[in-house]
């Protein structure tokens, strides 16, 4: 998942060209600026794509191309997608992200391995015993992750692995089939067939803080004394307008003092209806501060936005009485939050990206509290 660097003059040349216009609050100035300035401050930022208007809606495309740095699978890479049938595997729209991020030098993140939404009946009602169920998680990864090779930095391996609003783990199928421990497991084993990729546990719900981050945070301290390959916490982000948690930085900052490496893989900020011109214009300092915190841990790869505009996004479908969650309106202008991450981005000193920590340092621990 490295991210190019841009020379000092194309990044001097991007932040200078933004100081003026965010001033005021105007829009972007042109469409190639905001991957300028994410790869200025060595961050991804990233978006959910959708297979059909990524190869059918040029106006979606250019979105996706102009402004961000990476993308996202946001249905086609699950199990009822990716393997409909067992041993029936539809390549198809997976190879249509990937190609589309290589055709704009883009990076690409994999989501998601084990999760227990979206998981083909043949799957989530057959009889299985342990072994049999991790022979089908073997022959799931090496297609898909052994497909994507080299080409896909880092995988959500782990998703919501915790109940939802609980600190427990959830029993989903592989906790019932595998035990526990499946987690660990699944982690060696994403790492066997792809040793190069960085590997996730991807949580919603964490980023504020509370009990649910700390038992990701103990289980995340417990997988890392065991030797095991986690590389890193995606901090989901589906937030509400009004409720995004100031702490988030340091929230982040607990997991990276693990060693681990911190991405926010699914950022919306949603509005309740009637959404309000002052609502919309408030959501800038929203997605501005989360880009923001980002930007202040270290270890922060970057920041995913999940959905391409409005028209797209999940929520009006999940959250009836909210919408207006992303950066892009229904008819792909852009909309303040999208100044809002061009500000966090346009403020940051440079040099992030020169002076990056390494990956997977290991620093010592802080207590939980
Ligand atoms: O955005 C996805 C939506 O189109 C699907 O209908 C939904 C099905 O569960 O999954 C959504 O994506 C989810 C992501 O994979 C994991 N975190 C929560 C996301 C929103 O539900």
């Amino acid at each position: 998942m490295a991210v190019a660097g841009c020379t000092a003059i194309m990044c001097a040349t991007a932040l200078l060209a933004f100081t003026g216009p965010w001033a005021d609050g105007g829009p972007p100035t042109g469409s190639g600026d905001l991957p300028v300035l994410a790869r200025a401050n060595g961050v991804d930022l990233g978006v959910a794509v959708a297979v059909d208007p990524l190869l059918g809606d040029g106006g979606y495309r250019d979105v996706v191309g102009g402004h961000y740095t990476s993308v996202t699978a946001e249905n086609t890479m699950k199990w009822d997608h990716v393997q409909p049938e067992r041993g029936v595997f539809d390549w198809s729209g997976p190879d249509a992200m990937v190609d589309f991020a290589e055709a704009h030098g883009m990076n690409a993140r994999g989501h998601t391995l084990l999760w227990h939404n979206q998981q083909p009946e043949w799957l989530s009602r057959g009889e299985w015993t342990s072994a049999e169920l991790r022979g089908v998680l073997r022959e799931h990864m090496e297609a898909l992750m052994g497909r994507y090779q080299g080409r896909i930095g880092a995988w959500d391996v782990i998703n919501e692995p915790f109940e939802d609003g609980e600190p427990f783990l959830r029993e989903n199928l592989w906790h019932q089939v595998l035990g526990e421990d499946y987690i660990a497991e699944a982690l060696r084993m994403a790492h066997e067939v792809d040793p190069g990729a960085r590997l996730y546990i991807n949580e919603f719900n964490i980023e504020g803080g509370g009990a649910k981050t700390d038992a990701l945070y103990a289980l995340a301290a417990d997988l890392l004394d065991r030797g095991v390959p986690l590389h890193g916490i995606g901090f989901q982000g589906h937030f509400v307008h009004g409720q995004v948690p100031g702490n988030l930085a340091e929230t982040m900052n607990r997991f990276t003092d693990l060693g681990l490496e911190v991405t926010v893989t699914e950022l919306d900020v949603r509005i309740a209806e009637p959404v309000s011109e002052q609502a919309v214009r408030d959501q800038r300092e929203e997605f501005r501060h989360v880009v923001a915190a980002c930007l202040e841990v270290p270890d922060c790869r970057g920041v995913t936005v999940w959905g391409v505009s409005d028209a797209h996004s999940w929520i009006p479908e999940w959250f009836p009485g909210y919408d207006a969650a992303t950066p892009f309106d229904e008819d792909y202008s852009p909309k303040p939050a999208l100044w809002g991450m061009v500000d966090a981005l346009s403020r940051e000193p440079s040099g992030r990206s020169a002076g990056r920590t390494p990956r997977g340092r290991r620093r010592e621990r802080t207590p939980a509290p």
